[in-house]
């Protein structure tokens, strides 16, 4: 596919207040969860929504930026430096409120990529990124995640849901993805799989949620990991059921974004599955679904048309109290995220 950069320019970004969208600099995050009033409100509340006054559940959008040759989207787009600081600035100026930064791709049958290697592609996009969004490393290993805290970063995504120890010692966030098999073998793993998809996938996420909180990891997200070792019916049940793990009062992240269940979908019946190229439009509305049932963040590669659909979102959930519809100049814009 097309490694298109977004419309504005580093020069644009810094500084620029995006229309609609309140949360410059990872602000709206830091002081979401620095805030008991609110960070309770997300932990305590039935559906874990983001509800800030009566603007309806807001959820946040994280653009995704692979520093790698061979992820599964796109794959050697931002390799080169300065073109994934582009990137990464340009989704920060279509509305993202975390960039994450990934140096190895988890495509089933994707190599290993060795350390040094991974730090080599992340830190500095990292660094050059972190003044002006908040940015989150997608990483395995310990030592990386360590760097690029160090470089910046201020949320460990971790699809090993291993890695709260570095997240307690940097006080950096904490992503728990759900990886039930190594991704070599994940999709064996998950054509042998047998069990209750919902609830295996709420107990683990619960108990490293519950580990990382004894640890003294402050925020802490859980994510039930679509495509990772669960086959395209899995990963719809799982959607289907969000709700229970919206109800775990754990902030919830969902990436469904291009993902290749969504490829059979996204083309007329009796042809080969879209590319992940064309699955922009099943991207959307799985994240827009996930967004409806309490997400409180969305993982995806295309952000403007995520931005649009979590403004949409909040406006069709509850009215301002002005009376004003959503819009660059409404109440959403007025209260940000
Ligand atoms: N999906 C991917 C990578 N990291 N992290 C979280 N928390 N949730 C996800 O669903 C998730 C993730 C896979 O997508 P991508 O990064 O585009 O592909 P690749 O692994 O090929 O680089």
């Amino acid at each position: 596919m097309g490694c298109s950069l977004g419309p504005a320019s580093p020069a644009t970004v810094a500084g620029r207040r995006v229309p609609g969208r309140g949360c410059r600099e990872g602000t709206c995050l830091l002081s979401f969860f620095a805030s008991p009033q609110l960070g309770a409100r997300v932990r305590n509340s039935r559906a874990g929504k983001f509800l800030l006054g009566s603007l309806g559940p807001v959820s946040l959008v994280m653009g995704v930026l692979n520093v790698t040759p061979d992820s599964f989207s796109d794959g050697g787009c931002w390799l080169d430096h300065a073109r994934a600081v582009e990137h990464g600035l340009a989704m920060a100026a279509e509305g993202a409120d975390v960039v994450d930064v990934g140096g190895e791709s988890t495509r089933p049958g994707a190599g290993p990529v060795a350390e040094d290697e991974e730090l080599r592609r992340v830190l500095p996009v990292v660094a050059a990124l972190a003044p002006h969004v908040r940015v989150s490393v997608d990483t395995r290993k310990a030592a990386v995640a360590e760097a690029a805290v160090g470089a910046g970063a201020t949320i460990v995504n971790d699809i090993s849901a291993r890695l709260w120890p570095v997240a307690a010692a940097t006080g950096a966030g904490w992503v728990a993805m759900h990886l039930p098999a190594d991704p070599a073998v994940m999709a064996d793993y998950a054509a042998r799989y047998r069990g209750d998809v919902v609830s295996d996938v709420v107990a683990h996420l619960v108990a490293r949620a519950e580990g990382a909180r004894g640890a003294g990891v402050e925020e802490v997200w859980i994510d039930p990991g679509i495509g990772f070792g669960k086959t395209a019916t899995h990963n719809l049940i799982l959607l289907r059921h969000l709700d229970r793990l919206v109800a775990t009062g754990w902030p919830v992240l969902v990436g469904t974004s291009r993902k290749r269940f969504l490829g059979p979908l996204s083309s007329p019946p009796g042809e080969d599955p879209a590319p992940p190229g064309d699955r922009l439009e099943a991207s959307v509305a799985t994240v827009a679904w996930a967004m409806a049932q309490g997400a409180a963040m969305v993982r995806v590669h295309d952000v403007a048309p995520t931005v649009w659909a979590a403004r949409m979102l909040a406006g069709a959930a509850g009215p301002a109290p002005n009376g004003a519809g959503p819009g660059p100049t409404g109440p959403v814009a007025a209260v940000g995220r």
